[in-house]
């Protein structure tokens, strides 16, 4: 870790520097951020910090600290150690990323004004809740969006993190598929794949999807059923893990094999994922995988025999393939799960436009080397939206029939996490991952 953990620092070192003079200040500092609490109750929610404190430094669960940048500086760590009973507080600074910061322990929030003060001017970055006297938050919007921009590809340190939250997952999956086929409940899925992990629910980098038939087919089910269905025909599962605070975002359909109909969507979408994933190349515009994903939608559909007699760019254009495919082709990932900065066109903010008809799209940039993204296309069968396509002229095109028996698996999706280089095919994180497991 050591010699690319130094070299990430010394990158955003330089990244921060270069947006500092850009934007006309000489130092910036991030807030950790703060634990907030429920209305009137004593109980706080899961600690999210800031997701620039974390791009530094590999500390997840430490609110009220601070880091200061400065031209010229070894970065300074402001680290919050209350003495406390209550709960465990952070143990003392130690790793291999100690060596590279000056640290300064305190153990009151407000003692970390006075390791602040800088001359000139100050950007400070973070959550207005998370303000001290003298040190409220500002988030200047041009230095923010030269550092979001850049954020979007990973340094090799990075990188590292996100095959090893991949790795963390992968096991995981395959323990939720073992549950799933011996019977198991939602429940009993999502404890299998924690155990795996060894994650608790408070580990995770989002909230895990586990659902069983037709569960599938609703994208953010936020449930999970305690009571197994009598018959368990496939499971939709959508579960990452985060290693030093880096995320990964996976998803895989899962069947019993009961059904030869299902099992040839499951391929076929199989198939057309890779297909996306092999398109993630330095250059290419991510709204044309998206598009793309459309079309192979179209293939998918006219392949299976659920739509017949319109062609493929007819079903795209006529927003059929919208009905089987609502969601956008995925989004970057790292800090954040769905990682800032996807509608960028450059580093001064200026927006990339979603594609007309795509409202769901989360990233419309431009592929470079080292951006971590997902390729996640779906096929569902959620019913409203079957409902609205039969009322349609081009709702007469669909095997109704065959549509009805694939609804009772729900809807497939299936999610890795890719790398785009700097030449040729990209690195497939996710896959690599089971791959290692043979
Ligand atoms: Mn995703």
């Amino acid at each position: 870790m050591s010699t690319l953990y130094a070299r990430h620092l010394a990158e955003l070192q330089r990244r921060s520097e270069d947006a500092l003079a850009r934007s006309g200040y000489d130092a910036l500092a991030i807030a950790s951020g703060i634990e907030k609490y429920a209305f009137l109750d004593d109980r706080p929610y899961l600690f999210q910090p800031n997701p620039h404190f974390k791009h530094w430094l590999p500390l997840t669960a430490h609110p009220h600290s601070w880091l200061l940048i400065r031209p010229g500086h070894k970065p300074r760590l402001v680290y919050y150690q209350p003495d406390d009973y209550w709960h465990v507080p952070p143990s003392d600074p130690s790793g291999e990323w100690v060596a590279h910061f000056e640290i300064i322990v305190i153990s009151e929030p407000a003692q970390a004004r006075q390791h602040m003060q800088v001359d000139g001017r100050l950007a400070i970055i973070g959550e207005t809740d998370a303000a001290l006297e003298g040190l409220q938050p500002n988030n200047p919007e041009a230095l923010l969006n030269l550092l979001h921009y850049q954020r979007a590809c990973k340094t090799e340190h990075e990188l590292e993190q996100m095959r090893a939250a991949s790795r963390r997952a992968a096991p995981a999956h395959l323990a939720a598929r073992q549950a799933f086929l011996a019977g198991a409940s939602e429940l009993e899925i999502h404890r299998a794949y924690l155990a795996a992990c060894g994650h608790t629910d408070r580990d995770l980098p989002y909230t895990n999807i586990v659902a069983l038939n037709e569960h599938g087919a609703v994208l953010h089910y936020q449930y999970q059923d305690a009571v197994a269905p009598a018959e368990s025909r496939a499971l939709l599962i959508d579960a990452g893990a985060q290693v030093n605070g880096y995320a990964s975002d996976i998803t895989r359909t899962w069947s019993t094999g009961g059904s030869a109909e299902f099992d040839a969507l499951l391929a076929a979408m199989e198939r057309e994922q890779l297909g996306l994933v092999d398109e993630v190349r330095k250059g290419v515009d991510y709204r044309d995988i998206h598009l793309s994903a459309h079309r192979r939608t179209a293939r998918v559909l006219r392949e299976l025999g659920i739509v017949q007699g319109l062609s493929e760019e007819a079903l795209v254009a006529e927003r059929v393939t919208a009905t089987f495919f609502p969601h956008g082709i995925g989004h970057l990932l790292g800090l954040q799960v769905h990682d800032i900065g996807g509608f960028m066109a450059d580093d001064s903010g200026t927006p990339s436009l979603k594609p007309e008809g795509h409202p769901y799209l989360r990233l419309t940039r431009t592929l470079a080397p080292g951006m971590v993204v997902t390729i996640e296309p779906g096929l569902y069968f959620i019913p409203t939206l079957l409902s609205k396509l039969r009322a349609t002229p081009q709702g007469a095109a669909v095997n109704w029939q065959l549509v009805e028996r694939l609804a009772r698996f729900g809807g497939v999706r299936i999610e890795d996490d890719v790398v785009c280089r700097a030449e040729g095919a990209p690195e497939n994180i996710t896959r690599e991952a089971f791959a290692a497991l043979d």
